[in-house]
């Protein structure tokens, strides 16, 4: 792990920060309503390969965005408890376009996972591409209510996650981070990242002060990450 800076004011932050055990308390009410819209229809409606391609903006959105493999299309996939319904892969820049995909019937809101960025060996042109795709569609969509940025809690905050968090900060578009992977460490490096992480997170103006910590692979943070994708589309 990378040299961690304030040790005992991150965690003076993560006391105060954290009420429940992965994140910031939902009630029971809540997290039923969201256990059931996700366990209901949920429907692939389209990729949008360009801006120009986008499902007309009906109901309110909620992206997944993040550098490349942090498991963006996994994460949707884990939330719907649908195994393909997003396409996952361990090579990064799987997810190449905008994929939506419909919530509830009737429509209720829609799930968008982006394509990656910060993967390096992406051909330079493609890379640029994916990026305007990102962030032209995080700053000029009007039903989009809230980006979850993923971060791979093995390595925290990175300087292309700080490039997209202040992209989103001065575009003044809500976003909530959410860190990934957490199987995948020990619970004192994951204490420690988000501690880390928190502390990052508050000095952001649009950012959620309260981070969802979750493992695709292990089902960790779900319920609480449904009911934040509820709440933001509420
Ligand atoms: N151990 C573990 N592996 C995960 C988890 N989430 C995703 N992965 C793996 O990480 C790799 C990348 O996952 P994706 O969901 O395709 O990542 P992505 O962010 O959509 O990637 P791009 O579409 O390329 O931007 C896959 O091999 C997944 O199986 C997790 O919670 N735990
Ligand atoms: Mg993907």
């Amino acid at each position: 792990m990378a040299a961690l800076p304030a040790a005992p004011g991150a965690q003076g932050a993560r006391q105060e920060g954290s009420k429940g055990q992965v994140s910031d308390a939902f009630t029971e009410d809540q997290i039923e309503a969201a256990r059931k819209i996700f366990a209901g229809p949920i429907a692939f409606l389209k990729s949008a390969p360009k801006l120009e391609h986008l499902p007309n903006p009906v109901v309110p959105e909620v992206a997944f965005a993040g550098r490349s493999n942090v498991g963006k299309s996994s994460l949707l996939n884990a939330l719907a408890n649908r195994n393909g319904l997003a396409r996952t892969s361990n090579t990064p820049g799987r997810t190449q376009e905008l994929n939506f995909f419909d919530i509830g019937e009737p429509l209720k809101f829609r799930l968008v996972d982006m394509p990656g960025y910060g993967f390096a060996k992406a051909p330079k042109d493609l890379q640029r591409q994916w990026r305007y795709l990102v962030n032209d569609f995080l700053r000029g969509r009007d039903v989009l209510k809230r980006a979850l940025v993923l971060i791979d809690s093995r390595h925290g905050i990175k300087d292309v996650d700080n490039e997209i968090l202040d992209m989103l900060d001065t575009a003044a578009v809500s976003y909530r981070i959410v860190l990934t992977k957490t199987d995948k460490i020990k619970a004192t490096d994951l204490a420690e990242v988000r501690a880390r992480t928190e502390l990052e997170v508050r000095k952001r103006p649009a950012a959620h002060p309260d981070l969802i910590v979750t493992s695709s692979e292990k089902g960790m943070g779900l319920p609480e990450l449904r009911a934040a994708v509820l709440e933001a589309v509420g």
